[in-house]
């Protein structure tokens, strides 16, 4: 499919900052705990998309931003970044809206992710490289269930073909859970532990069959649909390879997702790790409970813009609050984001500042770490605010800032 636009991103040395040095530290979910990453001269990265009704709200748009920092950090450490993204563009969330509203599965998903481009234009996230819909990527699916199969990896109830658990010894490395507790978070996030005729609850679908009035597409396990965590193995698989360097999404993509679709490429290639970090962001909450799709408590960036918010007052809102943390929107949280921007414009517009180096410094140093995007805010914040009050005699002061919001934050001043 058609990616968005990439926004210009400036070279902080062409600025005439010094060169930043890494290396980039993320917490990974699998070695529970923050490590470094080290990427090869091309960094690679993995970020799970939309499925496509209901976007975008501001959840999604805090995730896609928090690896948004990453693509600008590692690009800043001088790697190219190669960035892969999928859209869940078939699949029974979809398929049920498309049911309820009378409307063609595939022209709501057509319009939700030209929605969802336009958010990330607006907002100056990277876009990816490959931006790759489920639908397009079945040869690819069925190219990785054949290759489950031929290693007794898969099996057929009542014409769906399953993903047995017990084929991977190392189920449950990603997401560090136990049975108990991904017993209720699989029933949770769209698994079918009570299907009669599995070998184990915990079993994932591969390729669902074909029901009446529902799509499906020919295989040689029969006409039907892929299942959810097939997809991201075999779109990952495709354009990063195996131990690629970030496999990222919101934390509710650790179990089972990101688990299931590591222990399908992990089977079906034979070799391991599918990514050598899994990183998720936290929830972003509204009135209390998770902002989400099926709960309809959502704030949506398109709406907040069609308003009059300015995308980047959207963006630095987001970005007062650190990735991991889970958090609630509020109104007011935009207004004070607004607030901080003009106050960083007005003072970017100053003709001299305080020299801009140690800034610099201390921004790369907090994202660096985990990307401590909030310390990162507060540390543009006191330049600006020491330049509006009139310090510093620095003619290239403004400009470096400029570029450093620009670059590292993804705020156009
Ligand atoms: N298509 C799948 C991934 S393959 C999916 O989860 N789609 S989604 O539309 O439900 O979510 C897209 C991304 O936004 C995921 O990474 C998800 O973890 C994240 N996300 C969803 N809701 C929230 C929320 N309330 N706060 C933060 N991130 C969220
Ligand atoms: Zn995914």
């Amino acid at each position: 499919m058609r990616s968005w636009s990439a926004p210009e991103v400036p070279s902080l040395t062409a600025a005439g900052l010094p060169a930043a040095t890494g290396p980039l530290r993320l917490y990974d979910t699998a070695a529970g705990g923050v490590r470094a990453t080290r990427p090869g001269p091309t960094a690679r990265m993995y970020v799970c998309g939309i499925t496509p009704y209901d976007a975008t709200h501001l959840g999604h748009a805090n995730t896609y931003l928090a690896f948004d920092l990453v693509n600008r950090v590692w690009r800043d450490l001088g790697h190219d970044v190669l960035y892969v993204q999928n859209a869940t563009d078939v699949d029974d969330p979809l398929l049920e809206r498309a049911e309820q509203t009378g409307e063609d599965w595939r022209a709501l998903a057509d319009r939700e992710i030209e929605l969802f481009r336009d958010d990330m234009t607006a907002l100056r996230v990277l876009p990816p490289a490959h931006y790759v819909g489920a639908v397009e990527a079945i040869p690819l699916v069925v190219e990785m269930i054949e290759k489950l199969r031929g290693k007794d990896a898969a099996y057929t109830v009542d014409g769906d073909v399953y993903y047995p658990v017990a084929a991977d010894p190392s189920f449950g490395a990603v997401s560090r859970l136990d049975r108990a507790a991904m017993a209720p978070l699989f029933a949770e996030r769209g698994g079918d532990p009570d299907r009669a005729g599995k070998r184990d609850p915990l079993d994932a679908l591969l390729w669902l069959a074909r029901r009446p009035g529902e799509p499906g597409w020919e295989s040689p396990f029969g006409e039907g649909r892929p299942g959810w965590h097939v997809e991201c193995a075999a779109i990952s698989l495709e354009h990063l390879g195996m131990a690629f360097d970030v496999e990222g999404g919101g934390s509710d993509l650790a179990f089972p997702h990101h688990e299931m679709s590591a222990a399908h490429a992990q089977v079906a290639t034979g070799e391991a790790p599918h990514a050598r970090a899994y990183v998720h962001a936290g929830m972003v909450a509204l009135d209390g409970e998770k902002m989400s799709k099926s709960r309809g408590n959502l704030v949506f960036v398109s709406k907040l813009r069609a308003s009059g918010a300015d995308p980047m007052a959207i963006r630095l809102a987001l970005l007062a609050h650190h990735y991991r943390s889970d958090w609630e929107w509020t109104d007011g949280q935009l207004a004070a984001a607004a607030e901080r921007l003009a106050r960083w414009r007005a003072a970017v517009e100053r003709p001299v500042g305080p020299d801009a180096a140690a800034t610099a410094a201390r921004v790369r140093e907090r994202l660096a770490d985990d990307l401590d995007a909030p310390a990162a805010v507060a540390a543009v914040d006191a330049w600006a605010d020491a330049a509006l009050l009139g310090e510093g005699d620095d003619p290239a002061a403004p400009a470096h800032v400029r570029a450093l919001a620009d670059a590292l934050l993804g705020v156009a001043l």
